[in-house]
């Protein structure tokens, strides 16, 4: 494909909900959305970057700056055939793997437009209803959390995903695992933690949890594996996996047993197929993770958990749970704990929502 041009596109979105983490609280999002321009055809991709550098140190702003000033000049009329010929050219382009990703995905899906072929497919994935959980931010109470959880299982959902940060986990995780005995149930602590900790994460084997997400450093695989070793609930790595060396190196050591999988974290689906290689080498299950996407990052992560290795519940809940008027025409909604991959035509399978695209836009450029 020759790429002719980039629109970067700046929009704010209010959430439906306040979303506090162990690294702060959110209520709403800048989302960039990348659509370029080749051989006639409009391909989007969405960067999953937050407004600050608490996930991550890619933001809203160093994405744009690496898009726009970096990414962008490099591509515009070149011929370009494959995700991997575009994964060449950025080669030497250090880090930055959310900006890379917004990027690729707008490629292929461009790609899989001019082969009329569903992403799911070109992905190399079987379409199947993809089960997915809900992620319940920080809440300041016990009873919160507990009336949280028993909605989103009233809601359909068969897992769910609870924030912690030391002195807000274990009362939390026992509150709800009284009300819900049999549901499937998580936590999530966002590098909240360290090895001096492990007594206190160690109670929480008493709750029978799938998994313990990311409890200690953000680019840690080493004390993970000493906790790992001290606890019978899996470890799940999300912040510290960035690449499939990253999974290997983890699976390896023994840092965790699953993977939370996220296309911008590891710099594009390319490299998410990899990761999730990686973790069937080794048995080890992945799922999807969520970074509050709006319409074409969520419709993205839907095709990825179409791979056979994605064998748990993913974070891709109902796209209303997150917004009232999403950037699409395709409502995601997940109904008894299941969404459908969105297959409204090629590509991605949604399209755009120009009207509430344009009220929430607030930034665009053109490289090309
Ligand atoms: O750690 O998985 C995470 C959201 C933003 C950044 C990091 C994370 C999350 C979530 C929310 O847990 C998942 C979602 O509902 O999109
Ligand atoms: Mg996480």
């Amino acid at each position: 494909m020759r790429i002719d041009s980039f629109e970067l596109r700046e929009m704010k979105m209010d959430l439906q909900f306040r979303f506090e983490t162990s690294f702060g609280v959110q209520t709403s999002r800048r989302i960039l959305l990348v659509t370029l321009h080749a051989d006639g055809i409009q391909g989007y991709g969405e960067c999953v970057a937050g407004d600050t550098p608490g996930y991550s140190y890619e933001t809203t702003d160093t994405c744009k700056t690496i898009i726009e000033n970096v990414l962008a000049p490099r591509l515009v009329g070149r011929e370009v055939a494959t995700p991997d010929a575009l994964l060449s050219i950025l080669a030497d382009v250090r880090g930055h793997n959310m900006a890379v990703a917004a990027v690729e995905m707008a490629f292929w899906d461009a790609w899989a437009k001019q082969l009329d072929t569903p992403l799911w497919q070109l992905l190399g994935g079987q379409l199947r209803p993809i089960p997915v959980g809900i992620s319940i931010g920080l809440q300041d109470s016990v009873e919160a959390t507990v009336e949280k959880a028993i909605a989103g299982v009233q809601a359909g959902y068969g897992r769910i995903k609870l924030k912690i940060a030391p002195g807000r986990d274990v009362d939390r995780v026992a509150g709800v695992r009284e009300a819900l005995p049999d549901v499937n149930l998580t936590v999530d602590a966002n590098s909240a933690y360290n090895l001096s900790d492990t007594p206190r994460l160690r109670e929480l084997d008493a709750f029978g949890l799938d998994y313990i997400e990311q409890p200690l450093a953000h680019d840690d695989l080493i004390d993970h594996a000493e906790l790992q070793r001290q606890l019978a609930t899996p470890v799940c790595l999300d912040e510290s996996i960035h690449s499939p060396e990253d999974a290997r190196k983890g699976l390896q050591l023994g840092s965790g047993r699953i993977i939370n999988l996220k296309v911008g974290r590891v710099r594009g689906f390319r490299d998410a197929r990899r990761v999730h290689d990686v973790a069937q080498a080794f048995g080890a299950p992945v799922w999807c993770g969520g970074m509050l996407e709006s319409g074409i990052g969520r419709a993205a992560n839907l095709h990825l958990s179409t791979l056979e290795g994605f064998s748990l519940p993913g974070d891709t809940s109902s796209a209303s749970r997150y917004w009232a008027d999403d950037i699409i025409e395709e409502s995601l909604e997940a109904r008894n704990g299941l969404q459908v991959v969105p297959e409204n035509g090629p590509g991605l399978g949604v399209h755009l929502n120009e009207r509430v695209i344009e009220d929430a836009t607030t930034d665009v450029r053109t490289v090309g």
